[in-house]
């Protein structure tokens, strides 16, 4: 049974709610689709703590569908007619949402132009309203069914936001572990000398990228190492789980560069290419590995789809780390953005 079965006749009625969603960062990366919003290989990330989107969304009754969205207070039309896409893309399982007039008011805590996604945050926000609309209108209870089906909407509406319906390490995607599936995501525990671990976000650069995640998912398609890559990245999925598990920092770290690396390869050599990458993520690349062979500290980066780079380290080495941080890296970046592992969203 479809997930969204028991709600297909739902009636319309007025209800407000608001959820904080924080965005997160990819270890493994999803990148490539087969079908509608499928992932081509498994992918795990970190939830983030700082890094967080709030959305208010008031649902009332309408002759048609309709959504009207404000970021930070300013009416954002563009962001509405995406939000409202999305909804129609729903209507043939839940077929009220064409009586819905949707308000959203929705804001970042990352400032805006820091060249972090919102994607992630910004959808699985508002996403946990949709499904708590849901869940209210038909007085549902279980909370376990609730962050599965608020993941599942999530990833319709951005794949890499289902994995933020949940706090800490998270999954999703067909994989050897026990309950995978690619229709949502599933939190995932690892050793605890690898649970607390941090995230410095190195601003390179705040311009808005020029070629959109979906468009760069899209050129995997008749990319000539798209079959190589999906192998390489259930093989890195893998030996990440188990590194995860064993408290391997040294592994995990050797996976995630090599992933972040992986993935930016892909746009470089897609059949229309692109470059985010920037000298100074490079330049900062390598402080990072001098800093790592000089102190045996386990510093090690990643990236999402833009030039900026993620550090990731235990939360233990967190004062040495900054140090280096801060003296050595300051002249490459234009802010740090100090976040670690978030316990998911909540509702406000
Ligand atoms: C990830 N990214 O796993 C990868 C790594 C970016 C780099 O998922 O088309 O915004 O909305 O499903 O989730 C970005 O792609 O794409 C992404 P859609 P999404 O986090």
């Amino acid at each position: 049974m479809s997930l969204l079965e028991p709600f297909r006749d739902l009636p319309v009625k007025t209800f407000e709610t608001t959820w904080r969603s924080p965005a997160n960062i990819a270890f493994v990366k999803y990148w490539g689709k087969k079908g509608h919003q499928i992932p081509a290989n498994p992918s795990l990330s970190l939830t983030l703590k700082e890094c967080v989107t709030q959305t208010k969304t008031t649902f009332t009754p309408s002759e048609n569908l309709e959504v009207e969205l404000f970021l930070g207070g300013d009416r954002k039309d563009a962001f509405g007619v995406k939000i409202k896409n999305y909804l129609h893309s729903l209507e043939a399982e839940l077929p009220f949402i064409k009586n819905l007039h949707v308000k959203i008011d929705t804001s970042n805590t990352f400032p805006h132009g820091a060249g972090i996604a919102s994607s992630a945050s910004g959808l699985s926000a508002f996403a946990l309203c949709f499904t708590d609309y849901l869940h209210a209108q038909s007085g549902q209870t279980d909370e376990s069914l609730f962050f599965k089906r608020a993941s599942f909407l999530s990833r319709l509406a951005s794949g890499s936001a289902c994995r933020s319906v949940y706090g800490g390490f998270v999954t999703w995607g067909e994989s050897e572990l026990a309950d995978s599936t690619d229709e949502y995501a599933h939190p995932f525990e690892v050793h605890p000398e690898l649970k607390y671990l941090r995230d410095s976000v190195l601003v390179i650069s705040a311009e808005e990228k020029n070629v959109s995640s979906r468009a760069g998912h899209d050129r995997m398609k008749e990319h000539a190492f798209a079959q190589a890559r999906f192998v390489q990245a259930k093989q890195n999925f893998t030996d990440t789980v188990v590194a995860l598990k064993m408290g391997d920092m040294d592994r995990v770290g050797e996976i995630l560069e090599n992933e972040a690396l992986s993935l930016h390869a892909m746009m470089m050599t897609s059949p229309e290419s692109f470059t985010l990458l920037r000298p100074n993520t490079l330049a900062a690349i390598e402080m990072v590995r001098t800093f790592r062979r000089e102190t045996n500290l386990p510093l090690y980066f990643t990236l999402d789809a833009g030039p900026n780079l993620h550090l990731i380290y235990p939360e233990v080495f967190r004062s040495k780390i900054q140090t280096f941080i801060q003296h050595e890296l300051t002249p490459f970046v234009v802010r740090v953005i100090d976040d670690e592992r978030g316990e998911g969203p909540v509702k406000c």
